[in-house]
């Protein structure tokens, strides 16, 4: 942890962390769903609808042409953010579910036929799940599903037997939003390509943990959600390699994504533009551009050490509670503790938690199959971020204590 890492100061600048929930101090542990905002986002939003708010793409009038400018700037924001070699190849869209979506169908569409394979994990969210099934459904394709270790690990060596010339899409986590594993993504990517298929990463929680850079990792397309890094809701990102995006089709049809149409037929205007059809939003993108800046001001590398050792002193400390069970050990890990304890439901446990002022999810997290790999039906999960501090694991053991006294644990 850096001297720079000012935790009270980080704290300050996210107004609902000082709120009181049921009278206690609130403890927000449920990141994974959705992050706090800072400040800078909050008034970025009002000073846009205040002080700036028009439409893009279209106006001759000052405003307009502002609001064209800052939206294109923050497309380049985000580039930069992840590394693309150019701001083109972001799209923005209203969010992973989205972006995985435009993929299977402009992409996947096109190209899939019938024995064609596409793999995914035991480890995925289900948008990483549903739409491949849908496209493979419609194609008479094939699914793949990569197996897991007890620990919750990717396994690379069952990855590589089910790869094969009949593989054509990899779709695959960053890291697992029910677990916190991180995948091999540069590797997985690296061992897809020799194979001839193209790579799809689910980067929903990878982005707000950790340093991401495309071009290193050699992805295909990366997709995120803008309300899981400390931005608004509605609004996400899909990056794509240039070549690939030119090459697809679009997603929607509608203003603006168009080069010409007449009733003999429409051209489409090329990407980023051709997949973003009518209005966007356009206070999202000015809210994620600052989360961003947020983000990099704290900095990447400073949010990884801070939350690395705010998870292991969550492992240990939640370890000593009877009963408790750990599930997904993996040795990268980002900041994600799922857990059972004892027999008690877990949505027994969310509501004890709630009493005290703790926000967990308490479900199957969408990662149905990964609950399924582990025979249960739901557990308990603190997903944190660099906001959260050490005191505010020890109210959640103290709290932990209180739900095995309530159950007779
Ligand atoms: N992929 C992963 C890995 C996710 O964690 C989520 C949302 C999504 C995709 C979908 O993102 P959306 O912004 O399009 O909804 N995950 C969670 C979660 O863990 N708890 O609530 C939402």
């Amino acid at each position: 942890m850096t001297a720079s890492f000012d935790i009270a100061k980080i704290r300050r600048d996210f107004p609902v962390l000082g709120e009181k929930i049921r009278g206690k101090d609130l403890v927000y542990f449920d990141n994974g769903a959705t992050t706090q905002k800072p400040l800078t986002v909050i008034y970025a939003l009002q000073r846009y609808y205040a002080r700036e708010n028009a439409n893009i793409h279209r106006g001759v009038h000052f405003l307009s042409q502002q609001a064209t400018f800052a939206y294109e700037r923050s497309r380049g924001r985000v580039g930069q953010f992840i590394n693309a070699r150019e701001s083109s190849e972001i799209v923005f869209v209203r969010g992973t579910t989205e972006a995985l979506n435009l993929v299977a169908h402009s992409y996947g569409r096109p190209q899939l036929g019938p024995d064609d394979e596409i793999i995914v994990s035991q480890l995925e969210h289900h948008s990483n799940i549903v739409p491949w099934q849908m496209l493979c459904e419609e194609k008479g394709a094939r699914l793949r599903v990569v197996p897991i270790s007890d620990t919750g690990e990717f396994l690379f060596d069952e990855y590589e037997r089910l790869l094969s010339e009949r593989t054509r899409i990899v779709a695959v986590a960053h890291a697992s939003n029910a677990l916190g594993t991180i995948l091999p993504v540069k590797e997985i990517t690296a061992l897809a390509h020799q194979h001839g298929a193209i790579v799809v990463v689910d980067g929903a929680q990878g982005v707000p943990h950790l340093p991401v850079d495309v071009q290193d990792l050699d992805c295909d397309f990366y997709a995120f959600s803008g309300h899981k890094l400390f931005g608004p809701t509605g609004i996400g990102v899909l990056y794509g390699k240039q070549a690939l995006l030119h090459a697809m089709p679009p997603y929607e049809g509608g203003g603006s994504m168009i080069e010409k149409v007449s009733f003999d037929g429409t051209t489409y205007a090329p990407p980023p533009t051709r997949f973003e059809a009518g209005t966007p939003h356009i206070a999202g993108v000015t809210g994620l551009e600052t989360a961003i800046d947020y983000v990099n001001s704290v900095g990447k590398e400073q949010i990884a050490a801070y939350e690395a050792d705010l998870l292991a002193y969550a492992d240990a400390a939640l370890s000593e509670i009877p009963g408790l069970r750990l599930i997904g050990t993996a040795r990268e890990r980002v900041a994600v503790i799922s857990f059972t304890l004892g027999d008690i439901h877990p949505h027994d446990i969310g509501t004890v938690l709630d009493a005290e002022g703790i926000a967990v999810r308490a479900g199957h997290h969408c990662a149905q199959p990964t609950m399924q790999f582990y025979q249960v039906p739901a557990t308990v999960r603190a997903s944190l971020a660099f906001y959260n501090t050490r005191a505010e694991i020890d109210a959640l053991v103290a709290a932990l204590h209180k739900v095995n006294k309530v159950f007779g644990g």
